[in-house]
């Protein structure tokens, strides 16, 4: 039941907001006259700075830890300011907000209730904050006046257990005191717009403060950030880089996620320098695939071309990279290099290796300048023979890969029958993607190392592989996105079957928030990526699959609005289930059956080291005899 004052709150709310829509916006609506100090609610406080910053999405699963806050979101909603996504499960709606921001760069928030909700939701957020992505995390908290336990709070007698765990991951903020939150935005912009750091920022919004009224100054709430370009002062560590490079005969650069959007830069610094370049699994088209400098990935999983290129260069330049596993064979991926060039805007991550020459800030500032400078002086006629042994090794490893998609289909013991090998039909569902300028997602497991191993892209932008956290069931949760967007792309999540079954609630999301896209199911019948490991480790698989044989393309057909086809057992069969399911105006599920077993036709193979299981005593001895 409403009382006379929550009515009268409810009027006020409904009031604030139809001015600001009416103005545009809350510095318009200001400036047209709005009064600048507000009483409100704290819930709609935090509404209200999070507009300032460009927040106008939530992505919400509502409990009775976040009823206040739902109510203005629906009053809000009806004024036409915000618009609330409300989906099934809080790991897949912390994923379509991360790929809000990383795909189309805009800024949104999660908002869960108090406890599990929150806690699914901090489980999802290891995405964001694992690939640098700005996101606001809403929860609902503990009551402040600590009169009991409050149901789903942590069972302890301590105070602020959410706002502590959840500031292990990023940075988070207890809304104990309703009067901070302009502190509280304050650290949130700056964290979820961090230019190189970014990550999820907690808000921890206790049961109780959310009611409660607050003076508020509209136009002392923080608004975005906005930050200049740094790089050094001056040009004595450009032109020791430059001198560094001009020495060397063979240059590889190591091209990390962070290079994301700045193709230009680094394409003109490694035609200069006359660098082999080298890509992670999150910078797949930075530089074009039929660049004859690009040598493909290179890593634990890399590729022929790649990982040569890493393991005989004599100087590293590392852009936009932290270095983890998968992109530097855990540390020894550049056996023969004697020095490394590291632009970077983090310190740390700049100063990862030994023997560096730090080149700090933003990477196309920085990188500009290397390359102005190399371009008085060229550095590249030593360089030849390097490049054409890098090209040798890239012709090698495209007629390595060219043999496997070219590979009938293999007989399988799960499927009883022919089915494509997952190579080959990652293949043709990325060459059908490219085909229609669709974005490819890539889940984990085989199906994603296969497929940064294959895609051939041409920029930025053409493929999200959520290789930060590798979290299973990413790539459908990040399709919702793109309903959200005035100008969507059309997007193919790639998924294993261990994946999808992770977060299949996208069916039902995609279907209530209209979402135009496709997901392509590779069913090898188990979680292969780990069953290959232990193979290659103990010799021995352990429950990595199951005995269910599930009908996906039932399952998916339960929806009202999806439409799920069989992609077949053959390339021409999928092809032709690739174009109906792109015809649907909708969400459609292809299932493919893949094959999964010895035959070394059925992979792409692991090129570099890895420091898990067994490998560790090895890779970890050479680890500690190498200098860098
Ligand atoms: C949420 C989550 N749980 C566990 C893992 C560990 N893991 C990585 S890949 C993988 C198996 C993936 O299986 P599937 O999606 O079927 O792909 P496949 O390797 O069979 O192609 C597992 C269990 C993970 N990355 N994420
Ligand atoms: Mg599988």
């Amino acid at each position: 039941m409403l009382t006379r004052a929550g009515i009268d709150t409810d009027r006020q709310m409904r009031e604030r907001a139809r001015t600001i829509a009416a103005a545009g916006g809350v510095e318009q609506a200001l400036a047209n006259g709005l009064p600048k100090l507000a009483e409100c609610t704290l819930s709609e406080a935090l509404v209200l700075g999070l507009l300032k910053q460009g927040v106008r999405k939530y992505f919400a699963i509502f409990g009775h830890g976040s009823t206040d806050l739902g109510n203005v979101l629906r009053i809000y909603e009806e004024e036409g300011l915000t618009r609330t996504i409300n989906c099934r499960n809080e790991v897949e709606m912390a994923h379509a907000a991360t790929a809000l921001r990383w795909q189309y760069g805009e800024l949104s928030a999660v908002v869960t209730s108090i406890g599990p909700g929150a806690m699914q939701a901090f489980a999802g957020s290891l995405a964001a904050a694992s690939n640098g992505v700005g996101v606001y995390h809403i929860y609902g908290d503990e009551t402040t006046f600590g009169e009991g336990y409050n149901m789903q709070q942590v069972p302890k007698e301590e105070q602020g257990l959410f706002g502590r765990m959840t500031a292990v991951m990023g940075q988070s903020y207890v809304l104990h005191t309703p009067e901070a939150l302009r502190d509280a935005l304050r650290r949130g912009a700056l964290c979820v717009n961090h230019p190189y750091r970014a990550g999820p920022f907690y808000l921890l919004l206790p049961l109780n403060t959310q009611p409660v009224k607050v003076s508020v100054n509209l136009a002392g709430l923080p608004a975005r950030p906005a930050l200049p370009k740094l790089a050094p002062a001056d040009d004595k560590a450009i032109e020791q880089a430059a001198a560094m490079i001009a020495r060397a005969t063979k240059v590889v650069i190591k091209v990390g996620g962070g290079t994301r959007g700045h193709d230009e830069a680094v394409r003109r610094l490694a035609e200069i320098a006359g660098a082999a370049v080298v890509l992670s699994p999150g910078s797949t088209g930075v530089l074009p695939d039929a660049h004859a400098q690009n040598m493909h990935v290179g890593g634990s999983k890399g590729s022929i071309s790649g990982n040569y290129a890493m393991a005989e260069a004599e100087l590293l330049i590392v852009i936009g990279s932290r270095a983890v596993c998968q992109a530097d064979c855990s540390g020894i991926g550049y056996k023969n290099a004697q020095a490394v060039i590291n632009i970077n805007g983090d310190l740390a991550d700049a100063l990862h290796y030994n023997k560096t020459l730090a080149l700090i800030g933003d990477i196309s500032a920085v990188t500009d300048r290397l390359a102005a400078k190399l371009e008085k002086s060229p550095a590249s006629a030593n360089k030849k023979s390097w490049l054409r042994a890098c090209a040798d090794k890239k012709a090698e490893w495209a007629a390595y890969k060219r043999k496997r998609f070219e590979c009938a289909p293999l007989r399988d013991d799960a499927w009883q029958k022919p089915v494509l090998s997952q190579p080959a039909a990652i293949k043709v569902v990325a060459d059908f993607a490219k085909e229609i300028d669709a974005t490819k997602f890539f889940d984990a497991g085989d199906v994603q190392a296969n497929g940064f191993q294959i895609v051939e892209d041409d920029r930025t932008g053409d493929t999200f592989t959520e290789s930060g956290a590798s979290y299973m069931g990413f790539a459908p949760s990040a399709l919702l996105a793109s309903a959200l967007v005035g100008k969507p792309r059309y997007g193919i999540a790639f998924c294993g079957d261990g994946s999808f079954m992770m977060n299949p609630q996208i069916l039902i999301d995609a279907v209530q928030h209209g979402v135009r896209g496709m997901i392509v199911i590779f069913d090898n019948r188990r979680m292969a990526a780990i069953t290959s490991l232990q193979v290659a480790q103990y010799q021995a698989e352990f429950r990595t699959n199951d005995r269910v044989a599930v009908d996906y393309r039932m399952l998916a057909a339960a929806v009202p609005g999806v439409m799920a086809i069989s992609g077949g057992d053959s390339a021409i069969s999928l092809r032709a289930a690739l174009a109906t399911a792109h015809r649907h105006d909708g969400l459609s599920v292809v299932h493919v059956p893949v094959y999964f077993g010895p035959d070394e036709l059925g992979g792409l193979g692991a090129w570099g080291e890895w420091n898990v299981g067994n490998w560790c005593q090895d890779v970890q001895s050479r680890w500690i005899k190498q200098d860098l």
